[in-house]
């Protein structure tokens, strides 16, 4: 039930409300428990298409997070004083209007460095406006999260495929196989690989009689459930899937199947990866080779296998070759595009299937960062460069900031050397709930409202799922009177950054709209072809501008039937649509005439399954050639750098990340029922390395690295291998100017302090956050013996 619907005076019952938990990628359906405007409860909703009633403590705790007292409940503006005070929303926009258009116009568009964080794919806001404020302010600093996480997965898809979001998934509900590496799904619940339950579903995948490996140098909670776990040495995973290659190549093991026709470059792969045999990797990746060549057998024997790598197959040394090899992987097995294998998932708001055919490519590196000269990827810059394009003088410098859910302060590398470049800024603003270790920055903090007052519909996140599906879960509480929600906020700072200041944010989703439109019905392909727009505008449902565009997206995308037949102009074409939609990439929504709509989609409130990924190729490359390009060149340009790493000596010791599963980056740490137990910033050390560095359980360690050194509590285990210690990132909640009570009483310290920004992979600009060199030094040689941990 929406919250309009509500009878008078029903608003102080207790009631239910679906809402898809926003908290982390697996996208679970929730039911809350709703008292007055108030959440008091969440539960797994059982009747969800996609969850089907799975909950982790996280979602259990969306009541807490969303009550948060700490939570900003209105503007806060820069006084005379320097200090943060509450203010009005007017005086708040208009403040962000007066400064940053005048600076634009000063200095160019370049002046503004645009951050984006995180959570934009967990809001639908954030999934509608980033793109249009990007387009509003015209700058080239782009920062986002994505250069600290993902962007190497969309290089290499970028380069292979033709399109940096064509990003295959692992069949996980029907493999007979998974080589996992660099993922810890049994506490991140899982990453560019939507999977409500992802644990469930390797048990299941055990269960039916299939094969788990872990590549991970922690012994994880997702290691524990694997047939075969190997501690690879962090960094060279690349040398490890270049030595399966090898193998596969050497053996005769490579079966493309209907994969041979639509690829070019396999024999340069070949020839590519000869030197990287199982018994030249093996010292390299501390692994035995005759693992390696088992590994590589076993991959070509099963009848259907997937490939997967994530964060510590990205944010590495090599991690846009680790990411192509993954891919390289499932080619050469015949796995890609195929049910069992890694398959591209098809979104309820994708573009609808083209024909087969050449694309414009995907190109690298069209302009490059103006102080480190960093290539441009995806048309970001790497988010470890923004504090020197702040900090260094001269033209095309950046004075002001526009963030966005971003934290970077403690997300991206060398949070101190940021941490003073954003206050030297000219202007600074901060959409984001908490005044935190960047927002504290701001000139003005604008809050979105908590995730009850916010409808959800996972724009990045249905496009990266197992299962096709799709959910939209409007509002569960109403707004209060005279707070804009985060869609408003972003549509009114595209006006400000557009220099409209005070024009109605309804303008911005129209003018969307009317160029969607005026696109589409000039497009011989699309169901709408030659159709008045205005008329088509005019049939649009939903109550906001969100959720009209919403609407269009569906419409126009493959389960939709663009508007139906059109009865009075042009019938041939309506129905043309209606096959269009429920030709070889369609599902069963399209069944009906009308295909998918807002409406239909509200009809069903725990959302609508349209079945199992299929495959999709050749449809969706891009590619100029039209096919999939196996070595690209950017990649082989790269490739001396791996050869190098054959012969690098190994760092003796070199420092890994984690992540708790009661835990979600630098933001959670403030809910009382999420913290304490083993949530802890402690630093995991084998035994081996603690006896024989003398550092006692217990025992404050100084960890020392390029960019600094942080002192952390060591815990002794032997879950981390030998020669590696695992930190976890976003803490170092001691920062003065914050306003997050409950995690600065427990502040941990900031990981990312232990790197000067300076090691990146080079193809995506990704920051390196797994497997740099540190050193140890005891502080408190004789703290009290503790039991080893394991
Ligand atoms: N060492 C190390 N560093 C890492 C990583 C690692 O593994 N190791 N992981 C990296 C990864 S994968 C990522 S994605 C980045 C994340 O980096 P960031 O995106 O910078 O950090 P987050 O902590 O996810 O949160 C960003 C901000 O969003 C705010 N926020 C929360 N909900 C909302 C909302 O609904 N709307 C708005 N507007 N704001 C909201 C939070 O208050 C917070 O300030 O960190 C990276 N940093
Ligand atoms: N609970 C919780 N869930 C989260 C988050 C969170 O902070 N907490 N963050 C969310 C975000 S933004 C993301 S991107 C996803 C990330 O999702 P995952 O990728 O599953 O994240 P991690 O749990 O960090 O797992 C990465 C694993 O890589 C291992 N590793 C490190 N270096 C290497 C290496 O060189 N080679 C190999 N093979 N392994 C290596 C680490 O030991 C770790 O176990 O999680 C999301 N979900
Ligand atoms: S697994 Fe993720 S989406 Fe599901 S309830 Fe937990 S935090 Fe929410
Ligand atoms: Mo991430």
């Amino acid at each position: 039930m929406a919250p309009e619907d509500l009878p008078e005076g029903a608003t102080g019952a207790l009631r239910t409300a679906p809402r898809v938990c926003p908290l982390c990628e697996a996208t679970c359906g929730l039911t809350l428990t709703i008292e007055g405007t108030r959440v008091t409860g969440a539960r797994g909703d059982r009747d969800d298409v996609f969850s089907r009633g799975f909950i982790c403590p996280k979602g259990a705790s969306f009541g807490e997070l969303d009550a948060d007292p700490d939570r900003l409940t209105g503007p806060l503006v820069r006084g005379e004083d320097g200090e943060l005070r509450e203010a009005g929303w007017e005086e708040a926009f208009d403040r962000v209007a007066a400064r940053l258009r005048p600076l634009i116009e000063t200095y160019g568009p370049d002046c503004v460095g645009a951050v984006l964080g995180n959570p934009n794919v967990h809001t639908m806001a954030g999934g509608l406006y980033p793109p249009l404020l990007l387009a509003a302010l015209g700058t080239r600093n782009v920062f986002t999260a994505s250069t600290l996480d993902q962007m190497p997965k969309h290089v290499s898809s970028g380069l292979l495929f033709g399109d940096p979001l064509a990003i295959p998934v692992p069949d996980l509900d029907r493999t007979d196989h998974l080589l996992l590496l660099g993922a810890n799904p049994l506490e991140s619940n899982g990453s560019l690989c939507t999977a409500p339950d992802f644990p469930g579903k390797l048990r299941a995948l055990r269960a039916r009689g299939g094969t788990l490996t872990v590549v991970d140098p922690r012994r994880t909670r997702t290691a524990r459930l694997a047939d075969r776990h190997l501690a690879i040495r962090p960094g060279t995973d690349a040398l490890l899937l270049a030595a399966i290659a090898h193998v596969l190549f050497e053996e005769k093991l490579t079966d493309p199947g209907r994969l041979t026709d639509l690829t070019e470059g396999t024999a340069e792969v070949r020839e590519a990866t000869a030197e990287f045999t199982p018994e030249a990797v093996a010292a390299a990746c501390d692994l035995d080779a005759e693992d390696i060549r088992t590994l590589a057998r076993e991959l070509a024997a099963a009848p259907t296998a997937a490939v997967y790598g994530r964060i510590g197959s990205c944010t590495v040394e090599h991690g846009t070759l680790t990411s192509w090899l993954v891919d390289v992987l499932n080619v050469l097995t015949g796995n890609l595009d195929r049910p069992g294998g890694a398959l591209f998932p098809l979104s309820a708001t994708d573009r609808p299937p083209r024909t087969p055919g050449p694309g414009k490519g995907f190109a690298l590196g069209r302009w490059t960062s103006r102080v480190g000269g960093h290539p441009e990827a995806k048309s970001e810059l790497p988010l470890a460069a923004l504090a020197e394009e702040i900090r260094t003088p001269g033209e095309g410098r950046v004075r002001a900031v526009v963030a966005v859910a971003a934290n970077p302060v403690l997300s991206a590398p060398d949070g101190d050397g940021l941490d003073r470049a954003l206050a030297g800024l000219d202007f600074m603003v901060s959409v984001d709930p908490y005044l935190n270790e960047t927002s504290r920055h701001a000139d003005v903090v604008l809050p979105p409202p908590p995730p009850s007052r916010s409808p959800h519909f996972d724009f990045a996140f249905n496009a990266l799922a197992v299962r096709n599906q799709v959910r939209y879960t409007p509002a569960a509480v109403p707004l209060e009177d005279g707070r804009p929600d985060e869609s408003e906020i972003l549509a009114r700072l595209v006006l400000a950054a557009a220099g409209m200041h005070g024009a109605s944010p309804e303008l911005v989703d129209e003018g969307v709209i009317d160029r969607t439109l005026a696109r589409a019905v000039a497009d011989p392909h699309s169901p709408v072809h030659g159709r008045d727009p205005r008329d088509l505008s005019a049939r649009l449902t939903g109550r906001t501008g969100p959720e009209r565009r919403l609407d269009l997206m569906l419409r126009l995308g493959p389960y939709g039937a663009g508007f139906g037949p059109d009865a009075d102009t042009a019938p041939d074409e309506g129905a043309d649509g209606a096959d269009a939609a429920s030709g070889t990439e369609g599902s069963t929504a399209p069944g009906t005439p009308e295909g998918l709509t807002l409406e239909r989609l509200l009809a069903h409130p725990h959302g609508i399954d349209l079945g199992p990924l299929r495959p999709r190729l050749p449809a969706l490359l891009r590619t100029r050639s039209g096919r999939i390009e196996l070595l690209p060149a950017p990649i082989a340009a790269d490739l001396p750098r791996l050869r190098a790493a054959l012969a690098a000596r190994p760092a003796a010791l070199v420092l890994v990340g984690r992540r708790h599963l009661r835990s979600n980056n630098s933001w959670m740490h403030n809910v009382p029922a999420l913290t304490g137990g083993s949530n802890r910033c402690t630093l995991q050390i084998h035994p081996a390395d603690a006896a024989r560095l003398g550092i006692a359980d217990g025992a404050q360690v100084r960890i020392t690295a390029d960019g600094g050194a942080v002192e952390a509590p060591a815990e002794i285990t032997d879950a981390v291998r030998t020669g590696v210690v695992s930190l976890p990132h976003g803490w170092g909640h001691d920062r003065p100017g914050t306003r997050t009570t409950v995690a600065s009483a427990r502040p941990g310290v900031n990981v990312n302090q232990l790197l000067d920004g300076t090691r990146l992979d080079p193809l995506s600009g990704t920051a390196v956050l797994n497997g740099f060199p540190v050193t140890l030094t005891p502080l408190t040689a004789d703290a009290p013996p503790g039991s080893m941990r394991t």
